[in-house]
């Protein structure tokens, strides 16, 4: 069974949001649309406590797009974004939840960061999407979300890696784009691994 996976579709990767993605917002429509054609539907929410170890302002002196050593692995540093509670890390009221069987939220642990869905960077945690699926019957995902860069492409390596035919939703994206030309490496990555690249009206 096929399902789609939802990446983080949450206000601060919006348009005037902390950590906005251009054109974030044209994925959504597109987004409500796929949902029609799936019955198996997850979404996955960046959820941080407010000191989580991936902000910038929570290391002095440091800047964002900086890198530091977090817990032993290195860690981009980011703009305070999706804090527990707050309206950033609420998903995007046009957004349709009606069919999501559950919603995955990740980067609780203050001193992890999660990009992938299925765990923490360095699987140092696991979020128990992955058995969440195989439990379900899905063999099959489709990812599609924010930001096509860092949480979708590592959902999309790690889907692939848990034995998933897996499939990334090119017009259901955009990158952050921190530096020029993440957008493309990522796509070749996420392509050396095995993912298959479809757009959304190639779905049944
Ligand atoms: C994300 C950076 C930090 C994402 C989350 O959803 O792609 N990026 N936290
Ligand atoms: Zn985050």
């Amino acid at each position: 069974m096929k399902a789609l996976i939802i990446v983080d579709v949450q206000n601060d990767f919006l348009p005037g949001g902390e950590l906005a993605v251009k054109e974030g917002d044209q994925i959504i429509p597109i987004i409500n649309q796929l949902q029609e054609k799936f019955d198996f539907i997850v979404a996955t929410q960046d959820w941080h406590p407010a000191d989580h170890g991936s902000f910038a302002d929570n290391h002095k002196g440091k800047n964002i797009g900086e890198f530091i050593e977090l817990n032993g692995v290195s860690q981009i540093l980011w703009p305070i974004h999706c804090v527990q509670g707050s309206f950033g890390a609420e998903f995007h009221s046009d957004l349709k939840r009606d069919k999501w069987k559950a919603i995955f939220q990740k980067g609780m642990n203050p001193k992890v960061d999660s990009y992938s869905g299925f765990f923490d960077n360095n699987r140092q945690g696991d979020t128990g999407l992955g058995k969440f699926l195989k439990d379900s019957g899905v063999d099959e995902v489709f990812v599609c979300g924010l930001a096509e860069d860092y949480c979708v492409k590592f959902t999309v390596l790690d889907g692939i890696s848990e034995g998933f035919k897996t499939h990334l939703i090119l017009d259901a994206t955009r990158a952050v784009n921190l530096k020029e030309g993440d957008f493309a490496k990522a796509m070749i990555e996420m392509e050396n691994a095995g993912a298959d690249i479809v757009h959304s009206s190639d779905i049944e």
